[in-house]
Parts: C-alpha cells; sequence; structure tokens
C-alpha cells in the first residue's frame, strides 16, 4: 500500500493545500494587495481598524497555539499500513484480522511522557507508541508504551504520579527528567513503582531510534470470536531491526547536539525511502486459566513472561510515509484507548478501565470541543452516523429533519446493528461483589518481577542500571528520601541497593531481597537481533587520500544499508591522491561523534591541519569511550595512533584482509563493552 492506494492518505488529500505559486487572499478569500505595511492615518499616524488584512492575520496569530498533551507533548508521527499475515480468526473476529493480506492504514505517534513540547528527546523517559488503525469497520487505537509495565496499578493515583514526575511547581525544574526529589518521593511512598522503575533506570528508556523499540499495550485486554467466545490477550509490537539503545553518556550529549535526534531519524528513514517494520502480536491466555499464574494478569505492573506466555505474531507494521503538517497531522491526531473494534474488548485492570475516562476528556479541553473526531487525521475511513450534532467548529452537514433515536419519520434510521451485522457488544463477562474502594491482595507483590526483570540482565545492563539509579539518586536533595529509596529498592537486590546507598550517602540497607531466582531472557537486549541496515557511520575525511579505497569501502557499508556521512573540514569536495572527489555533506562543527553509530577514520589534509588532527582525536576519542565500532583507513592510522583508543575489539584497521566485511561485523555488533575505559 503507497500513497496511492492508503485510504486514509488518500481521505487526507481534499484536505491538503498548497500555496506555491498562489496569490495572497485572506481567509475570506479576497486578493491581498499590500502584507508589510499596515493601513495608517498618514505615513506615521495611528493603524486603522478597518484594515481586515492586518486584523485577521494577528487574530490568527494571537490564537495559533492549542495546549500541549498534558503527558506525552514532545512526540512525532508517520503514516503506514498493518498487513495481516497469519489469520487471527479462531480468537477475534475484527475484521482487519480476518483473511492474511488484508492492509489497513495505521498513523503510528511515538512520544516521550515527561517533558513539554519542546524538549530534548533523547532524556530518559518511558516512550509513547500509539498506534490508529484506520480499519474498514473504524477506528481501533493501541496507545501503549515502549515498556510493558507501568508505574501505578490504579488510574486514581496517575494525576498523583505525573505531578511527582514533571518539573516541581515552584521552580519549574527539571525538564524532562525524572532525577529529582519528588518523582524519588513518589516512588519510595508508592512501592507498586518498583518494577517499572527497574525498567525507567534501564537502557530501555534511552532508546536508539523510535525504529528500534518494541510497543506494549501494557493492559490486558480481550479478543472475543464470532462464537462469543474470549481469550484475555496482551499486544506486543516487535521491531524487525532489533530493541537497541544509547549508553547514557551519548544520551546526554546528544540532548544538546540534535534535540531532535529521533524524530530526525525517522524522517530522514523515510525520506530516504529506508523501511521502517515491525511485527505486531499477541499473548494470550485461556479465561480458565486466568489464575493459574504467580501474578494477577489484571495487574499493569505485571508483565507475562514470554517463555512461559509466547508471543504470536500474526502481523506487520510498515511506517512509510512522513506527514504534510505536524499541527494538522501530530499534533491534533487523539488516541484513546477506547477506540475498539467488534472482536477487541477490556477487562477490568483498574488502570485501563480509568484511561477509558481520562483521554476522551483530554481531547475535549487540547482540541477544543466534542468535534475532534471530524478533523482529517481523526476520521475513520469507514462512514460514520449517528444523531450528535451542533457543537464548536462542527464541520459535517447533517441533512434532514429527523436527529433522535428512536423515530418513524425516517424510518427509524440511523439504526443499531446486532452483533451478526457487526456491531459492538461489549462482553458480556460476570461480575459481582460489594462496592469497595480498596486493591486486591493479589495487586501486592510488587518486587518480585522487579527481580525477574534484574536477574534478566546481563552484567553490562545491570552496571547502567546501577548508574542510572546512582546519577538519579543523587540528584535527590533529601536524604529522608535517599534512604527511602535505597531501603525500598533492597527488596530487589541487595547488591543494587548496599552499592547506591554507599553512593548517595545514606545508610547500608537492613533489609532482604525477595527470594526469585528465575530471569526471562526475552527481556535482555543482549538477546535482540542486530543488523547494520541504517546505522549511521561518519567518514572523516580530508584532502589526498586513497581514493580507491575510500570508494571501495563506503561502496559496501551503502551495499549492506548503512548510511553514510562524509564529514569534512568545511563543507564542498575533497580530492584524493588518486584524483577521485567525494563531496562533504557534514562539517565536523556541523555534526558530532555521539550523532553516528561508527566512525571510519580516513584522515588526510586540511586547511588548518592542527585543528583538524586535533577535532579528528576528539572524535576518536568520544567514539571509542561509546563502545562504538571504528574504522581505520591506511591513511587515517597517524591519527588515530594520537587517540586514546586502543587497538582491540570493535577496531578494525585497514590492513585486515577483509577490512570491509570486518568493519561492517563490527557495525552490526554496535557496542564493544569489554573496552577498558572507565565510563560504563
Ligand atoms: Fe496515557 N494519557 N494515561 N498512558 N498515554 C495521555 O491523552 C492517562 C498510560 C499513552 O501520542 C493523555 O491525548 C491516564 C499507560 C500514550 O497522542 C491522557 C493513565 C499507557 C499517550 C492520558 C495513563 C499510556 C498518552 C494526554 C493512567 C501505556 C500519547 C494527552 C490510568 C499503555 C498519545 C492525551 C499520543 C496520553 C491519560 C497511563 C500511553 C491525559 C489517566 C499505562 C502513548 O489522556
Amino acid at each position: 500500500m503507497d500513497e496511492t492506494t492508503n485510504r486514509k492518505i488518500q481521505q487526507l488529500k481534499p484536505y491538503t493545500v498548497n500555496n506555491y505559486g498562489k496569490k495572497m487572499t485572506t481567509n475570506q478569500g479576497v486578493k491581498v494587495s499590500d502584507d508589510e505595511n499596515s493601513l495608517k492615518a498618514g505615513v506615521r499616524g495611528p493603524t486603522l481598524i478597518e484594515d481586515f488584512h492586518f486584523r485577521e492575520k494577528m487574530t490568527h496569530f494571537d490564537h495559533e497555539r492549542i495546549p500541549e498533551r498534558v503527558v506525552h507533548a514532545r512526540g512525532f508521527a508517520a503514516h503506514g499500513e498493518f498487513e495481516l499475515y497469519h489469520s487471527m480468526k479462531e480468537f477475534t473476529r475484527a475484521a482487519f484480522l480476518q483473511e492474511p493480506g488484508t492492509k489497513t492504514p495505521v498513523f503510528i505517534r511515538f512520544s516521550t511522557v515527561a517533558g513539554s513540547k519542546g524538549s530534548a528527546e533523547t532524556v530518559r523517559d518511558v516512550r509513547g507508541f500509539a498506534v490508529k488503525f484506520y480499519t474498514e469497520e473504524g477506528n481501533f487505537d493501541l496507545v501503549g508504551n515502549n515498556i510493558p509495565v507501568f508505574f501505578i496499578q490504579d488510574a486514581i493515583k496517575f494525576p498523583d504520579f505525573v505531578h511527582a514526575v514533571k518539573p516541581e511547581p515552584h521552580n519549574e525544574i527539571p525538564q524532562a527528567s525524572s532525577a529529582h526529589d519528588t518523582l524519588w518521593d513518589f516512588v519510595a511512598t508508592n512501592q507498586e513503582t518498583a518494577h517499572m522503575m527497574m525498567w525507567l533506570m534501564s537502557d530501555r528508556a534511552i532508546p536508539r531510534s523510535f525504529r528500534m523499540m518494541e510497543g506494549f499495550g501494557v493492559h490486558t485486554f480481550r479478543f472475543v470470536n464470532e462464537a462469543g467466545q474470549a481469550k484475555f490477550i496482551k499486544f506486543h509490537i516487535k521491531p524487525r531491526l532489533g530493541v537497541h539503545s544509547l549508553i547514557w553518556e551519548e544520551a546526554q550529549m546528544i540532548a544538546g547536539e540534535d534535540p531532535d535526534f529521533h524524530r530526525r531519524d525517522l524522517w530522514e528513514t523515510i525520506e530516504h525511502g529506508n523501511v521502517v517494520e515491525y511485527d505486531l502480536g499477541v499473548q494470550m491466555i485461556d479465561e480458565k486459566d486466568e489464575f493459574m499464574f504467580d501474578f494477577d494478569i489484571l495487574d499493569a505492573t505485571k508483565l507475562w513472561p514470554e517463555e512461559i506466555v509466547p508471543v504470536r505474531l500474526f502481523g506487520k507494521i510498515t511506517l512509510n510515509q512522513n506527514v504534510e503538517n505536524v499541527f494538522a497531522e501530530t499534533e491534533q491526531v487523539a488516541y484513546h484507548p477506547g477506540n475498539v473494534v467488534p472482536g477487541i474488548d477490556f477487562t477490568n485492570d483498574p488502570l485501563l478501565q480509568g484511561r477509558l475516562f481520562s483521554y476522551l476528556d483530554t481531547q475535549l479541553l487540547r482540541l477544543g470541543g466534542p468535534n475532534f473526531t471530524e478533523i482529517p487525521i481523526n476520521r475513520p475511513i469507514c462512514p460514520f452516523h449517528n444523531n450528535q450534532r451542533d457543537g464548536f467548529s462542527r464541520q459535517r452537514i447533517d441533512k434532514g429533519q429527523v436527529s433522535y433515536h428512536k423515530n418513524s419519520l425516517a424510518n427509524n434510521t440511523p439504526s443499531t446493528s446486532t452483533w451478526k451485522e457487526g456491531g459492538f457488544v461489549h462482553y458480556a463477562e460476570k461480575v459481582e461483589g460489594r462496592v469497595i474502594q480498596a486493591r486486591s491482595e493479589s495487586f501486592k507483590d510488587h518486587f518480585s518481577q522487579a527481580r525477574l526483570f534484574w536477574n534478566s540482565m546481563t552484567p553490562v545492563e545491570k552496571q547502567h542500571i546501577m548508574n542510572a539509579f546512582i546519577f538519579e539518586v543523587s540528584k535527590v536533595q533529601s536524604k529522608s528520601v535517599r534512604q527511602q529509596v535505597v531501603d525500598m529498592f533492597v527488596h530487589v537486590d541487595k547488591e543494587l541497593a548496599t552499592t547506591l546507598a554507599d553512593a548517595v550517602g545514606v545508610n547500608r540497607p537492613t533489609g532482604e531481597q525477595v527470594n526469585v531466582t528465575a530471569s526471562s531472557p526475552a527481556l535482555s537486549q543482549e538477546n535482540t537481533p542486530k543488523y547494520p541496515y541504517t546505522l549511521k557511520v561518519g567518514v572523516l575525511i580530508g584532502e589526498g587520500f586513497n581514493g580507491s579505497e575510500v570508494k571501495s569501502v563506503v561502496n559496501s557499508l551503502l551495499d549492506a544499508g548503512v548510511t553514510v556521512d562524509i564529514v569534512g573540514e568545511k563543507l564542498g569536495t575533497l580530492t584524493g591522491a588518486d584524483g577521485i572527489q567525494v563531496v562533504v555533506n557534514q562539517s565536523l562543527v556541523s555534526t558530532a561523534p555521539s550523532l553516528f553509530d561508527s566512525l571510519y577514520i580516513v584522515g588526510g589534509k586540511a586547511d588548518n591541519q592542527k585543528k583538524f588532527e586535533s577535532q579528528l582525536i576528539n572524535y576518536i576519542n568520544v567514539a571509542y569511550s561509546q563502545y562504538k565500532p571504528i574504522g581505520v583507513a591506511s591513511t587515517g592510522m597517524p591519527i588515530f595512533s594520537k587517540s586514546d583508543a586502543k587497538p582491540g575489539p570493535g577496531i578494525v584497521f585497514a590492513t585486515e584482509n577483509d577490512f570491509a566485511e570486518d568493519y561492517i561485523q563490527a557495525i552490526t555488533q554496535q557496542r564493544f563493552w569489554d573496552r577498558n575505559i572507565y565510563i560504563t
């Protein structure tokens, strides 16, 4: 499905406007004669109110901001499609999951949670992963995250959690960061956060790319088939390129060097025509097995280990088109976990139940009234008919005398549909109990899965988690809160909490870790697929390079799908010793070592040789300290030997026989943790 066959894109087409080459008019269509001088009484006199063009232009400008999302304000989206490859008919009656080959347009918005709309993208945070499926039976929104569990168990605590993690209200510090007193105070006093905090302190919270993150529906939903039989399900989205992360030092540098790092990555990948693909699947549990697990399947702070409940993949999501206008599409899109289609239903997860209220409510304010469903990006691709009328900015013109149900004047239409006719019939779950404000006993274990996650990490991943804890808790001014955090996380791991205590100046914990020895290999990123495709190499190059050598290496990189930037002293063209020329598309000052997955050091001559060399040495040192692979061309040796980098894992020299092959292999591996350097 491309631009011409994607029904959502087709639907958006009549709304897109090309202003290029056109005459300027007012919004009333009147041609404008002067757009630089307002109408005045005399050239030095006051402006006249009758200047309708000035008033319209200024009024529109004065009103062109809308409230940013209360959470997930910073986001970026793209269009694409979902293609079913295994029928799920046996489990769900959802029309888009019946026939293999069925294609459904999608619009995915990725986001950080805590930061404001203009905040940096590589901060430590959860990432939103919201997918709108424009199905033939209406919109299905999978409003997920890149982490499979959540901070709290009951929606009533969400405003408290968000108040705690957002910048503190008295000074609005810190921006887009959880490293402050109120968040950690909330964590220690609400210990259901334990599992999620382990994920937040892990590498999952600093993804390399939106294209390299998993997506999770988090809650337990239901599939319901044509016969009315249901299964509990959890949605999973798996990136075909595997799950990869930045390292913390790198993420911090990028936050300054390119605050748009993640959106740029997605935008450029799609603009270059490269493939962005994920698989969609579910874990399923039979209704009869609801109580078979040592956690409650309705508790959103718990995951279902994939080794126990495997993920069944059934379709592919491809992102292939950037938006035309970020405000019109990305900002105005309105996701809602309550947007489901027949065959997908809810459960009593108390976090999900609360979300079903919140999203519609928030859109009313953010998008200014009940007609936001008519904004082009939000419209379903199927027709919709009901008796809802009027409200601010109503677009559609509903004909006729009748706007109520039931009626006889319009032959009782629009009419409702039975189950057989495809009507949404809520799952008839049997519910009993007394009205009560309480938490189920089965929700009370907050530490077993936090430890399961810890147990599943490699030593390097554990070290990263430890470092993140030390960084974050060191930022907490209150000694009492620091102590409470240490006393809490001892239940996850004694060594972790003891090291943390020593690092943040509080007493070592006296408690004990929970007795869980199990691990889940699926949770470690070490076990993820690795490919060179779309990884980015910076070729650091000056005059006099060996043209045939560089050309052949760069061609091999491009053949492997690697993205290459030619980085020189300044923009322009460079000539090799053999007359071969290359065009420099980034200068050493316009880019930075953290923005590349690997460097290919060619070296050479420059106008300011001393500066050029010191810049190259700095690039090498940073890439080396970030455990990245480095390729060294025959002409790059003199500069490489002046850097702090040592020959060893991930350092590939042109003197090796199969340089290009070995270098691509190193790029594929991405990090070489066994370098003897102090940053980990
Ligand atoms: Fe959200 N969340 N959330 N959330 N959420 C919003 O809706 C809320 C939760 C998620 O790109 C808001 O339109 C409550 C879990 C994403 O536009 C708001 C609770 C998960 C996005 C809201 C949660 C999410 C939002 C803010 C606890 C993962 C961005 C603006 C009960 C499964 C969607 C808006 C986009 C956005 C409420 C918890 C994911 C206020 C009350 C769990 C990806 O309605």
